[in-house]
């Protein structure tokens, strides 16, 4: 078998699953959301990192299926959250998208039909994308985010600053939020020019108009610090990794 045909059976077979890491309001300590991000468990070869598979769904286009699965997945466990709760929650979730999705047109109608299939309003979507989504067809980009705008879903540049990011498009494009990718996160309590690079970005965000989430946190300190500087959401092990769908709800409801 290859790796392919293995992740098209198990995605045609429901094999997959999210997980969903909690993001959290550094100032208040609030749970604001979560990021959900694929899980493969194979009963053969064990647990795949989407590290692997993600790239495989790229190379064969299966990440199109699998990112709508995604979309419906995520949009319809809020849903379900909502129903547990029995009240519209104030969470909402991060949900990535991959620069193939981003070349298709029918990305915006996909998320609309989730948010519809789910019953769940566009504002408690975060579209994650990366710099490489946007630089590969610009004019694409441009299309595709104002229609994912005009269905009140928020825009998130993911991974931020390890790409080549054309600041200009920051400004241009209707982006809500900047992650400073956890590499400059994690080294910042011991690497001068990782604390500068962290602190341009929170400058150029707050220039820009734009919220910043840090990935990576693994500590207090970290998380003091990047709280003290300005950064409005923080990601990462000091909070929580990703967990299974019930899980997370009880860590929510165990801090509200
Ligand atoms: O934290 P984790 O090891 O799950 O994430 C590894 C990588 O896989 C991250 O870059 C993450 O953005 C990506 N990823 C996880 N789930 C999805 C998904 O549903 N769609 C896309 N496009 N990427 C995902
Ligand atoms: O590529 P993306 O940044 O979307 O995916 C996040 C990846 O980072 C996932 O693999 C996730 O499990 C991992 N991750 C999340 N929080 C932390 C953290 O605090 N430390 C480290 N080392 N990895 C993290
Ligand atoms: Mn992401
Ligand atoms: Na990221």
């Amino acid at each position: 078998f290859t790796l392919e045909s293995r992740l098209r059976e198990a995605l045609a077979n429901g094999k997959l699953e999210l997980a969903f890491q909690p993001l959290v309001h550094l100032k208040s300590g609030e749970i604001t959301g979560f990021e959900a991000l694929a899980r493969w468990h194979d009963e053969e070869l064990g647990d795949i990192s989407p590290a692997e598979f993600i790239p495989v769904a790229e190379e064969s286009g299966l990440i199109v299926p699998l990112g709508r699965w995604a979309l419906y997945e995520a949009a319809q466990t809020l849903a379900k959250w909502d129903r547990r709760q029995g009240e519209v929650l104030p969470l909402s979730v991060n949900v990535n998208l991959s620069p193939i999705q981003m070349s298709r047109d029918d990305v915006p109608s996909v998320v609309e039909e989730a948010l519809r299939y789910a019953g769940i309003a566009g504002r408690r979507l975060t579209i994650e994308l990366t710099e490489s989504a946007i630089i590969a067809d610009p004019d694409k980009a441009r299309q595709v985010l104002a229609a994912l705008k005009s269905l009140d879903a928020a825009i998130a540049m993911d991974d931020f600053g390890t790409g080549y990011s054309n600041l200009a498009s920051l400004q241009s494009l209707p982006i809500d939020l900047l992650k400073i990718d956890r590499s400059f996160v994690s080294g910042m309590g011991e690497d001068r020019d990782k604390n500068a690079i962290v602190r341009t970005i929170l400058s150029l965000a707050d220039s820009l108009n734009l919220k910043v989430t840090a990935e990576g946190i693994e500590t207090q300190t970290l998380a003091h610090e990047l709280q003290s500087l300005g950064c409005w959401q923080g990601q990462g092990y000091y909070f929580s990794p990703a967990l299974p769908e019930p899980d997370a709800f009880d860590y929510w409801r165990a801090r509200w």
